[in-house]
């Protein structure tokens, strides 16, 4: 009974020893290709990195970032010393000019000097704000009337007063100015009227031109038209102020 028990211990001991060993042998064979198949990736991935060249200072700039937040882009401003109009078809400056009598074409080249042109009136609001301005010049340049040059043109099938309806008979020149509302005609104009003729000899044929009239305080503007109200005029005659527009910068 006793060399039974014996043998039973042994061969317990035996079976534990063999699973002890078994199991270690498999452990080891198995962690090894656990390790080998469970930590491929990252075990590539570890020796990959130092393998590859470490990028330099110039290469990371080629490497895709996230997009820095760049800075607002500016919006397009008129200098402080022009008018702003917000119109429909985007922002216009405009400037009010003094100078000594020019003709037409002469007005244009001082504003293209100032990377603008004579201006159109988009509206009854540019127009008022426009006759302020030059009230404010005509003010400042001893008073009285002068007259405005401004950047329109009569249209070729207008050629007489009775051609088209007041509204219809001129073109903004500015390439900015749309639709008729800015006009702004003084009493009985555009009277188209054509020289020579009777009172004037000038060989000046239709008034193709267009000037805003106006005047400084306590006085009248030309005809005695409202302050801000529009003449068609002849292009060779010469008045001391334009009005120049451009787009903002
Ligand atoms: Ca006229």
């Amino acid at each position: 009974m006793r060399s039974f028990q014996v043998f039973l211990l042994f061969f317990l001991w035996v079976t534990v020893a063999s699973w002890i060993n078994l199991d270690k042998s498999e452990s080891s064979s198995s962690s090894s290709s656990e390790e080998h198949h469970h930590h491929e990736k990252p075990h590539r991935h570890h020796h990959r990195r130092p393998q590859s060249p470490r990028p330099s200072s110039s290469s990371e700039e080629y490497r895709p970032r996230p997009q820095k937040p760049r800075p607002p882009t500016r919006k397009p401003t008129c200098p402080s010393d022009w008018m702003t109009f917000n119109r429909p078809q985007g922002t216009w400056c405009v400037k009010v000019f003094y100078t000594a009598p020019v003709l037409q074409v002469t007005a244009q080249q001082l504003c293209q000097g100032q990377g603008a042109n004579l201006t159109g009136v988009q509206d009854a609001n540019e127009n008022a704000q426009i006759a302020a301005a030059a009230r404010v010049v005509i003010n400042q340049n001893g008073g009285g009337q002068a007259e405005v040059w401004l950047g329109a043109s009569r249209k070729p099938t207008c050629p007489v007063r009775t051609s088209c309806a007041p509204l219809y008979t001129f073109d903004w020149t500015d390439g900015h100015t749309t639709g008729v509302a800015g006009f702004n005609w003084g009493p009985t104009e555009p009277n188209g009227i054509i020289f020579p003729n009777e009172y004037d000899s000038h060989n000046w044929g239709q008034q193709n031109c267009i000037i805003q009239v106006d005047s400084g305080n306590s006085a009248t503007a030309l005809y005695g038209y409202p302050h801000g109200s529009m003449d068609d005029t002849h292009c060779q005659k010469s008045y001391t102020m334009y009005a120049c527009g451009k787009r903002p910068r």
